[in-house]
């Protein structure tokens, strides 16, 4: 079991270290281990019957929720529900409810963003079901690595078409940059399709300023394959190393935890979410005829295509493709496009 792993209990000790230095907390005397024995400024009191809060971090049944105004945490049974088959995840807004100390998620607020994956039912892939990772982000940080993974743009259109599907920002991160340069070219298409996208390297720290710009004040989540460093970037923008690097996530009984999120609040008003993980990222709910949709350079052209539900691919007097080749639109991006409706 990793050392670094991030558990409700460290969590909530790191933020009674962390409001303690910041002198806001009645407890400051208070040892961090006690904190839970005392009632005040940021601690749940287990008498109140309940109130509003976000989803931190997903534990089988249970959520880990931050109360709003403070920072506060505890564990809570989740809910399921007709509406949100898979309960609450990381970012939802939930209402809570306390009783005799043992809390419970009763409502689930409505997502007004959202990342999501295909998960096979049954093993099958046709059976998928849309699985939410994280919602009410304002920000998705698509982390590339120039290197060891290699810089791969499919994977960074395939993110780009969740963010437009769940109405969540982009902002690509190339990490890295101390093992090799960013391939500008490639950036420079999404410079074009107006993009935001930034060079880092978590190791030794260069871009991450700009990084952070950006992500102040916004819950932000990182995607991107396993091992190009999202962890590493958030443990150099929270500057504490509370989550795991270099390695999957594992449970009690040691067995990989793929698709659970963990939230981290690096300052009062801006969150991150680690999504640990992510190895296939499918596009639900995304047919043929709409794919082209979610490409925002593709817009303009649409309407030329002499049939309406033209998939672009083969027939005749496509517009899009007619693009395409005199240069309006990218062709790494067209390739994207079809690779995607192929599969
Ligand atoms: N050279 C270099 N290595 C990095 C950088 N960022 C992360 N790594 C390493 O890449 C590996 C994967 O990092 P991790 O943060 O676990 O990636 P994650 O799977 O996306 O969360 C670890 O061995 C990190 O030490 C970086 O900027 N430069
Ligand atoms: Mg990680
Ligand atoms: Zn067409």
């Amino acid at each position: 079991m990793a050392r670094n792993k991030i558990t409700p209990k460290k969590l909530a000790r790191k933020r009674a270290r962390r409001s303690t230095r910041r002198g806001d907390d009645s407890n400051s005397g208070a040892r961090p281990g006690l904190q839970t024995q005392v009632t005040g400024a940021g601690l749940w009191d287990v008498t109140s019957v309940g109130g509003t809060a976000t989803v931190a971090a997903i534990r089988g049944q249970t959520a880990v929720v931050l109360r709003d105004a403070g920072f506060g945490e505890r564990a809570v049974n989740n809910l399921k529900t007709e509406d949100y088959p898979d309960g609450a995840v990381p970012g939802d807004r939930v209402e809570i409810e306390i009783n005799d100390g043992a809390g419970r998620i009763v409502s689930i607020g409505p997502r007004r963003s959202k990342l999501v994956r295909l998960r096979a039912e049954h093993g099958r892939m046709a059976l998928a079901k849309e699985h939410v990772i994280a919602a009410n982000i304002d920000v998705a940080v698509i982390v590339a690595s120039t290197t060891s993974p290699p810089f791969r743009a499919r994977l960074i259109d395939r993110y780009l078409v969740m963010c437009q599907y769940g109405g969540v920002e982009p902002v690509i991160c190339v990490n890295k940059i101390d093992l090799q340069q960013p391939d500008d070219a490639a950036l420079a298409i999404y410079t074009d399709l107006g993009v935001t996208w930034t060079a880092v390297s978590a190791e030794t720290g260069e871009g991450m300023d700009r990084l952070q710009a950006l992500l102040q004040s916004k819950t932000a989540v990182l995607a991107g394959h396993s091992g190009v460093g999202k962890s590493s970037i958030i443990n150099a923008l929270t500057g504490e190393r509370s989550l795991q690097v270099g390695a999957v996530g594992t449970d009690r009984r040691g067995q990989h935890t793929t698709g659970s999120s963990t939230m981290v609040e690096w300052s009062p008003d801006s969150l991150l979410i680690d999504t640990p993980g992510i190895r296939s990222l499918g596009l639900w709910d995304i047919d043929a005829q709409t794919l082209g949709w979610y490409f925002p350079e593709f817009a303009d052209h649409l309407s030329g295509c002499r049939y309406r539900d033209c998939t672009h691919d083969r027939e005749p007097d496509c517009a899009i493709r007619v693009a395409t080749d005199a240069g309006h639109i990218a062709r790494a991006r067209f390739d994207s496009y079809l690779r995607m409706l192929r599969e």
